[in-house]
């Protein structure tokens, strides 16, 4: 099945381009030579240049800039998080796959991850581009022992996993803008969707959506984000491979998750803090039906940015977006 594929794949990583038996797997893994055969046949369909030698067998020549799950789980070191791996090519939108994985009892940690949505989306339904092989956008469907109360500060869970990850990987450090975007040079590197399946007092599902701009070139995005958007690529001057980089984004999500879990928001808030370009800044803040202005001061225990009004006031800010 897929795991013998994944195995197989695993041996010809090992080999280092040096030939691996087809009859020495087949036997190994308890399958025919021609499901081998067939495993590679399916594995040059995803992109992977395999070469054989007659009578030694199969090496691989070279690796397709994919997030597949083969490509995944060389890096994966969690328990939970991304152990269920659902790979498209293309969908419309990870977040609507994970939805319906979710309803039919998808287990914790179960990742929809594509290359391509045709209509990913961020907040209040508005376009989140999606560019094929040069991104992370994929959902992660998360069953955390919480309150409905304690769902929104996941949000800011995941900002903080998505920016150690980021920092491990690359070396580069993102600001988080709260609530929900992560900023490398005041340009948008990350968005971050949170949905909840619950009932009025039970959490079913949180499935996070995260969007992470990785390989795009400057021309590769649309005019009209050019000058708010951004790309690992284009800060860091060299390519980044995507799938360590889901592999460590699970690894802290998962990580954090559970200190949430266990030690409530806290210790996630005095990270998030350090990372924020947020507090101590004046902004002003626009919910659906009014724009409050002043000074962010915090962020509460439940996750809502406080503002300092010119009054003396605080106004708690629960969700809205905020301008400097
Ligand atoms: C967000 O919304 O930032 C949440 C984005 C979540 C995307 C992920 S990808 C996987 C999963 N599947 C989905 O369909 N969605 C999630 P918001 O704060 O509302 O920001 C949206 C705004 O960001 C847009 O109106 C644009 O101005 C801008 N934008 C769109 N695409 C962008 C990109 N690739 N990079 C930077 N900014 C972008």
């Amino acid at each position: 099945t897929s795991t013998a594929k994944s195995e197989l794949l695993k041996r010809l990583f090992d080999a280092d381009g040096e030939p691996v038996s087809g009859q020495n797997l087949a036997d190994e893994f308890g399958v025919s030579r021609t499901a081998i055969w067939k495993y590679v046949k399916e594995l040059e369909q995803e992109g992977y240049e395999i070469g054989t030698v007659r009578k030694k067998g199969y090496y691989l020549i070279s690796t397709p800039d994919r997030v597949n799950e083969a490509n995944i789980k060389k890096y994966l070191t969690t328990e939970a998080f991304g152990r269920t791996i659902r790979y498209f090519e293309s969908c419309d939108s990870t977040q609507f796959i994970a939805h319906e994985l979710a309803q039919e009892g998808a287990q914790d940690g179960t990742v929809v991850v594509a290359e391509e949505q045709l209509t990913g989306k961020g907040r209040m339904a508005r376009p989140w581009d999606s560019k094929a092989y040069k991104g992370i956008w994929m959902s992660v469907i998360t069953r955390p022992h919480l309150t409905p109360q304690q769902a929104p500060q996941m949000t800011l869970v995941a900002a903080v996993a998505i920016t150690r990850a980021i920092e491990e990987v690359t070396g580069l450090t993102a600001q988080i803008k709260w609530p929900n975007d992560l900023l490398i040079n005041q340009k948008k590197i990350t968005g971050i969707l949170t949905e909840l399946q619950a009932d009025p007092d039970l959490i079913k599902s949180i499935i996070l959506g995260i969007g992470i701009n990785v390989n795009q070139s400057i021309e590769e995005f649309p005019d009209e984000l050019t000058s708010i958007a951004t790309s690992l690529k284009i800060e860091l001057g060299q390519s980044v491979n995507r799938a360590k980089l889901i592999a460590t984004t699970l690894k802290y999500l998962e990580e954090y998750t559970k200190l949430y879990e266990a030690h409530g928001f806290s210790p996630i808030k005095l990270l998030w803090e350090s990372y924020s370009n947020t507090i101590g800044r004046r902004i002003r803040a626009t919910m659906v039906n009014q724009t409050v202005e002043g000074l962010a001061i915090g962020i509460t225990e439940e996750g809502m940015l406080e503002l300092k009004l010119d009054d003396g006031t605080i106004y708690g800010v629960y969700s809205g977006d905020i301008e400097f």
